[in-house]
């Protein structure tokens, strides 16, 4: 590994190129320093509740996707609040992370047009190395809403393929194959057929959801029915309760998002670097195996409080997080009382002490805060600082990721309370998805190395009858096909070492139990992108280890599957047309581990498999999108550091203007090749002397691209 720091003198002004990512060469880049979380007390900035926007009653709603500036209750080192960029959803100009929670009632349908208002250059770096979509710099950003857990017809889902540029100036693939299919494809048409539950709405555009699901773009959908109506009406449940959406961030001392965007890579068991092959250079910036935060966020906030009477109270949990699966615990040792899963109710409440929860899994539960007068209480995570493998974790509450948000019980209630109790039906029977099994079919999760050696995880088929047997890209044949109005059974073979939170799409699937099994993944060669190509051995006779566990037994779009285990799952798929089955670690679901899932005859003409793979090597090259983000820290005092990023080799100049527009330095100037770049300026003119406290501008001139942005002095 080399590591490349260049120190150059331009007019006097010091600066630092870090990182050249030069074709042929091992690269070693230091990540920038990040906010420390110690800066910020916890439990001392209120909980956020979104706007409820209220379509109980139907009707139709434009939500506009927007770039907007939020206070997400962090602070700087000298204690002074820091203002993050992030995009929001909201009606016209009121964006906000989260979005605003969206009620609508079954037997209601109701439509949105989710309208692109996102401007050009994105908040986070960006890997166009992964399969994905592949617009021009100019028309802003890719989004496509998907309603996680909603019962929706194909052309409303949100399809990956699906997405969607400013104001619809450049589709998806799938996008203009609905149009030509359905006619007017902006309306978003939501049938509400289905029984109460606790949806969410967030990005799914294929190879940047992580990145835009990071900068904010997700929200609560509730839905509502007459038996949740009539339990709130008679005082079983309180009332609809608080979503607490729980995301993990990190940030820049400027306060601005951070992401890694260094790419690891090992070259063991790479097909590319077999033979005395030297694999290609990993690119910059770099999708990261997994991503965890040292910020907690509930509803865009660090570290919330809520003032809370001594009763009970309803919330609907949704671990929104890229990677992070969390182990709730709460500080006083009191029971979680779990009244539904991902998509309704169970039938009757059950305890659990520790309430363990992946990335796209919700619960909806009671707290009951009846005895507890003037206490307060944390919720707090047990679980680990990375990847989650099962097993019983025991993680410090005490470091900032233990840590959630408090709620600080009173002593006088306003409101009756609810009479809810692990007795109460909940619903008329249990939930059991209707039969017969028509079809079973084993489906695998690998991980293998992607064309540049990185742990790429995938998934794929158990069929060693099939010429697509093992692992499979995001864009190979479509595998996963039931017919109409069939059940099936879906066996979820899991060969690697983590677990997988495995979501399906269209269905509430019921999970019928967790198997053992002796299936492994065995490297037979290379796929069609020069990634690692995996079949699983024979998996032989199966084990049941367990039923689903008891707080498990609604209906779910969510199952864990554990590493060597075999989750069973029984869905029904009664909507025709293409959805997709993946991993909700985000960061697996925009580096292939997503699949097409078709129900029903598969019309000739469907635009899966169009030469995405084909296209990536063509993509890297002409992507033109040029980047550069906020400096930091912002203001500064001695130095202040400026990261931009190239698609490909360019003629840079990175220069800097006072408030009068003149020029007073040159950061860079000259050809620098693609990757990530870091500047330092240090505050410094070209005579050597100290600049005087003001504003100034930066201005990146990288081929044809302008990009400029504002920095502030404050000596
Ligand atoms: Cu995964």
């Amino acid at each position: 590994m080399l590591s490349k720091i260049s120190p150059h003198f331009l007019f006097g002004i010091f600066l630092i190129a870090i990182g050249f990512s030069t074709p042929g060469m091992l690269i070693s880049q230091t990540p920038p320093p990040t906010l420390d979380p110690a800066f910020t007390t916890p439990f001392a900035s209120e909980l956020p509740v979104p706007d409820v926007i209220d379509m109980t009653n139907g009707g139709n709603k434009v939500l506009q996707l927007r770039k907007t500036t939020q206070w997400l209750g962090i602070y700087s080192q000298a204690g002074t609040k820091l203002y993050t960029n992030v995009y929001g959803y909201g009606l016209g100009n009121n964006a906000s992370y989260p979005g605003p929670t969206i009620v609508a009632a079954k037997g209601t349908p109701i439509n949105i047009k989710w309208q692109n208002k996102l401007p050009n250059g994105h908040l986070m770096f960006i890997d166009y190395s992964l399969h994905m979509a592949q617009w021009k710099t100019n028309n802003g950003i890719p989004i496509v809403t998907h309603l996680h857990g909603g019962h929706v017809p194909d052309h409303s889902d949100g399809n990956t393929e699906a997405w969607y540029t400013r104001d619809w100036k450049e589709a998806g693939p799938w996008y203009h194959y609905f149009k030509a299919t359905y006619g007017d494809n902006q309306w978003y048409h939501y049938p509400m057929d289905q029984e109460a539950a606790t949806t969410w709405y967030h990005d799914h555009a294929l190879g940047i959801t992580r990145l835009n699901v990071y900068a904010g773009l997700a929200g609560f959908f509730l839905q509502t029915d007459a038996n949740e109506q009539s339990l709130i009406a008679n005082g079983v449940l309180p009332d609809m309760g608080y979503g607490l959406a729980v995301q993990d961030r990190m940030f820049l001392p400027s306060g601005m998002l951070y992401m890694p965007a260094f790419g690891d890579t090992d070259t063991d068991g790479c097909p590319a670097a077999q033979n005395g092959n030297t694999p290609p250079p990993l690119p910059f910036p770099s999708i990261v195996a997994e991503f965890f935060g040292d910020f907690i966020l509930v509803n865009g906030m660090a570290w919330p409080f809520q003032n809370v009477e001594p009763r009970k109270y309803r919330y609907r949990i949704l671990n929104g997080s890229d990677s992070r699966f969390y182990n709730f615990q709460l500080s006083n040792n009191m029971d979680f009382m779990v009244i539904g899963t991902d998509d309704g109710f169970l039938q009757n409440p059950v305890e659990v002490r520790n309430l363990l929860m992946g990335p796209g899994e919700r619960y909806d539960v009671i707290l009951d805060f009846s005895s507890y007068d003037g206490t307060d209480i944390i919720l707090q995570n047990t679980g680990p600082d990375g990847p989650f493998m099962g097993g019983n974790y025991n993680s410090d509450v005490d470091r900032p990721t233990g840590k959630i948000m408090m709620f600080k019980v009173g002593t006088t209630t306003t409101a009756p309370n609810a009479s809810v109790n692990t007795l109460t039906n909940l619903r008329s029977q249990p939930f059991s998805v209707p039969g017969p099994v028509a079809n079973t079919r084993k489906v695998v999760l690998f991980e293998g190395r992607d064309q540049f050696c990185r742990l790429r995880p995938q998934l794929g088929i158990y069929d060693p009858n099939s010429s697509l047997n093992g692992s499979l890209l995001w864009d190979e044949m479509i595998t996963e096909n039931p017919a109409l109005n069939t059940t099936e059974a879906w066996e979820i073979y899991n060969t690697t070492g983590d677990v997988h939170p495995m979501h399906l799409h269209l269905v509430s699937f019921e999970i019928e139990g967790r198997y053992s099994h002796s299936g492994e993944a065995e490297l037979t060669g290379t796929d069609p992108v020069g990634g690692s190509k995996n079949v699983m051995g024979n998996p032989g006779a199966v084990t049941k280890l367990d039923d689903a566990e008891p707080w498990e037994n609604g209906p779910k779009d969510m199952a864990l599957v554990y590493p060597g285990q075999m989750t069973k799952v029984i869905a029904r798929f009664d909507k025709p047309g293409a959805y997709v089955w993946h991993c909700h670690i985000l960061s697996h679901e925009d580096h292939e581990m997503m699949r097409p899932l078709y129900v029903g005859d598969m019309p000739a003409n469907i635009p899966h498999g169009m030469g995405g793979n084909q296209a990536i090597a063509e993509l890297f090259q002409q992507m033109d999108q040029t980047e550069m983000g906020q400096n930091f820290p912002n203001p500064f005092a001695d130095e202040t550091n400026i990261l931009f990023s190239l698609p490909g080799v360019r003629d840079v100049r990175l220069e800097l203007y006072d408030q009068s527009s003149n020029l007073v330095g040159v950061l860079a100037n000259g050809v620098y090749p693609a990757g990530q770049h870091q500047m330092v300026w240090d505050g410094k003119l070209a005579n050597g002397q100290d600049a005087p406290s003001g504003i100034y501008y930066y201005k990146l001139v990288a081929g044809e691209q302008i990009i400029t942005r504002r920095l502030s002095l404050v000596r």
